[in-house]
């Protein structure tokens, strides 16, 4: 690899990147596969242990709470351009992210590979690049996977923000969450606003579009507990679901989705989304995102500095895994997986061609 110093090549990578997916493997696989088509959206469980989930949670913790003290340090008694009291800026409740665009302004995000890789070791095998992930990534979005931004979002809990606590009910999260969008990449807005493509739309009657971009989201605590669940609208990634639930009828048709500390929730750009506020009374709830896009695409973080980056490209470079060093943008065998992907399509089309009858 060009201009990618060799480091020492370790045991960072999963064991099973290189192998097929065995027969039951294959019968989840096809069952989630179709999940994300009708829904948009899957749930993997398990990807992380509860010791795993314990550890991450521990190491995230220090992490948060060190930058949230350089946080109302660095500007002092101001909140929005007002003048706030250290209570008031904690109480307005701000997620903090880590490895995400405040980590710096310099590389885009730096990803938390860079950022924080003390948590990050900890989350490569069983999520970043867990074979199960990346195949299910792989039969939604077409073969050529990259990474695009990895990262963990905080949200403080009741203590910190002087919210309510408790399991919050089905009106409460309806009427708390205002977060609903659809994610980078999404097609949606575009067809719904245009008569000549929203007719397609109606009735959840438009194909599924393999996706641009695609969000694994992995939760650190339970989603039907006071953390707060994702919550969705299954099928709006091809109906003509507008921008938020509106009407009772729109709002009956939001479902939460049921995942448990440590399960990875996939789901497709176009799908409308949003996240719960956290009413835990100590607890801050804790998303691990990992955001996929078809190769080729421009990426958040940086995968050219970071030791822990370099270490997995020298590692998959090692043992021939091209599908770890493409998730880096490092795979230019043969041309890269573009050049490539445009062979199999010229193969495609010399096989239509030779399936001609000949003229009459
Ligand atoms: O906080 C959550 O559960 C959802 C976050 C989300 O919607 C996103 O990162 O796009």
């Amino acid at each position: 690899m060009a201009g990618v110093q060799q480091e020492t090549v370790g045991d960072l990578l999963p064991a099973r990147s290189d192998s097929a997916p065995s027969a039951p493997e294959e019968a989840i696989l096809a069952e989630q596969v179709e999940q994300y088509h009708n829904r948009g959206f899957t749930v993997l469980r398990g990807v992380l242990s509860a010791a795993e989930v314990a550890e991450v949670r521990a190491r995230l913790d220090v992490q948060v709470a060190a930058k949230m003290t350089a946080m109302l340090a660095a500007t002092p008694g101001v909140l929005d351009g007002k003048p706030a009291t250290g209570a008031e800026r904690t109480a307005a409740g701000r997620g903090i992210s880590i490895g995400g665009p405040v980590d710096s302004a310099n590389i885009g995000f730096p990803g938390l590979l860079a950022a924080a890789p003390e948590v990050a070791e900890l989350l490569i095998k069983p999520f970043l690049l867990n074979p199960r992930l990346l195949d299910l990534a792989e039969r939604i979005m077409g073969p050529f996977v990259q990474g695009d931004g990895f990262y963990v979002v905080g949200t403080p809990p009741a203590q910190l923000t002087g919210r309510a606590t408790g399991v919050a009910s089905r009106p409460e999260l309806l009427a708390e969450a205002a977060a609903w969008h659809r994610d980078g990449y999404n097609h949606h807005t575009m067809w719904r606003g245009n008569p000549g493509w929203a007719d397609d739309l109606a009735d959840g009657g438009q194909p599924f579009t393999p996706p641009l971009a695609a969000h694994m989201l992995c939760y650190l605590q339970d989603m039907d507990g006071p953390g707060g669940p994702l919550l969705v609208v299954p099928g709006s990634h091809r109906s003509a679901f507008g921008d938020k639930p509106v009407s009772a009828e729109e709002a009956a048709a939001v479902v939460s989705v049921d995942a448990k500390a440590g399960d990875a929730v996939f789901f497709h750009c176009d799908m409308l989304h949003s996240g719960s506020l956290n009413r835990a009374d100590s607890a801050w709830r804790y998303m691990v995102t990992s955001f996929v896009v078809r190769a080729g695409l421009p990426h958040r973080d940086d995968f050219t500095d970071a030791p822990l980056v370099r270490a997995l490209i020298a590692e998959a470079e090692a043992r021939g895994d091209r599908r770890v060093l493409r998730f880096f943008a490092a795979d230019d065998a043969d041309g890269g997986p573009l050049r490539r992907e445009e062979q199999q399509w010229r193969a495609a089309v010399d096989e239509e061609r030779r399936l001609l009858s000949p003229a009459l």
